[in-house]
């Protein structure tokens, strides 16, 4: 016969509660914890915690591999995850998710912020009213409020860009950069790794430095019209995965294979068939699915009286992938996914 809602309810208090009398009781016949230790043991196994994971945007396979590694540490540690967000890149429809979240109480919240100064005063709502934050990928400009910051080490990414190109054009001729837009804490990193390293080299120039707001077409156009302008271009950087695109588009359309290097960061389906091809030389590519799992790994320490073994700023390494090594598996695993 079919269970009714409360007998189903029930039960499954039943089993919390016995789980966590089992767990406390366990504890204390090893003389493993104390008494206090053994309750509030007892008090988060019976608790089903609800972590909210908010990315810059729902549809970017950055952010899709992000929740696959989030999800996965969830169900791992017993905690609910729930992914919401814009489908694109906007402070002005981020915020106000942001805000309403606030109202569902969830007990900790991961975030990517899309400004890092906008976001500030709606994630430090959260932490007045006792909701620990951590940051995904992006973060914030005054990281005070903040549980944890995780991301890649975007500096060092630009700076790996600006060397693949420079080797590829034997270090003379300009460069042009592709940027999302200004405050926006990983791409702003990124771009200045690369022009740190650039201004290493006499004989290289960079020609300019425009904006796309995350849109591929933008990026696109605005390469083409970097090519008719410039006619010593060698190479630009494109410092997201819609950005790569954009510019890798724009190369291959304008028929500058192999004559303008092409730099990108991320690695979803499209951009990993330029790498492929040759239209682009060489992707930075991140560890979202990490970030993910080190996010709610973070935000369950900081639930259950672990904050000690939280590490307040991560900076995960980048994988190179290039034309050549990136059918080399080793290189490959990291390749974004599409779907959560
Ligand atoms: O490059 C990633 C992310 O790290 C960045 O902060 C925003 O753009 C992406 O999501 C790629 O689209």
């Amino acid at each position: 016969m079919a269970k009714t809602k409360l007998q189903k309810k029930w039960r499954y208090r039943v089993a919390a509660a016995s789980a966590a009398s089992a767990l406390a009781a366990a504890a204390l016949a090893t003389g493993a914890l104390g008494p206090s230790v053994a309750s509030a043991t007892a008090k988060h196994a019976a608790k089903k915690y609800t972590i909210v994971l908010i990315p810059g945007l729902t549809t970017d396979p950055f952010y899709i591999t992000m929740g696959i590694g989030a999800k996965e540490e969830a169900a791992k540690l017993g905690v609910n995850l729930e992914w919401k967000g814009a489908t694109t890149w906007s402070t002005t429809l981020q915020t106000p998710i942001v805000e309403s979240t606030l109202a569902t109480h969830p007990n900790a919240l991961l975030i990517a912020p899309t400004d890092d100064v906008a976001l500030f005063r709606p994630i430090d709502s959260y932490v007045k009213a006792g909701i620990p934050v951590i940051t995904v990928d992006t973060t914030l400009k005054d990281q005070s409020v903040l549980t944890a910051a995780i991301s890649s080490d975007n500096f060092q990414g630009g700076e790996a860009a600006a060397q693949a190109i420079a080797a590829a054009a034997h270090y003379k001729g300009a460069v042009a950069v592709i940027n999302v837009e200004k405050g926006v804490s990983t791409t702003d990193l990124r771009q200045a790794g690369f022009l740190a390293q650039m201004k290493k080299y006499p004989h290289m120039t960079v020609v300019a430095t425009e904006y796309d707001n995350d849109n591929p077409t933008t990026a696109e156009s605005e390469t083409r019209a970097l090519i008719l302008a410039h006619k010593n271009l060698v190479g630009i950087f494109g410092t997201n995965l819609y950005s790569a695109q954009g510019v890798a588009n724009g190369v291959d359309a304008a028929g500058m294979k192999g004559k303008i290097f092409v730099a990108g960061y991320d690695a979803e389906p499209a951009e990993v068939k330029l790498l492929k091809e040759g239209v682009i030389n060489i992707l930075v590519v991140q560890n979202p699915a990490e970030e993910g799992r080190l996010g709610v790994q973070d935000a369950y320490w900081a639930l259950t009286g672990q904050k000690s073994k939280i590490k307040k700023n991560v900076l995960l390494p980048n994988i190179v992938a290039t034309t050549q090594n990136a059918n080399n598996p080793k290189v490959a695993q990291y390749f974004y996914k599409t779907s959560l």
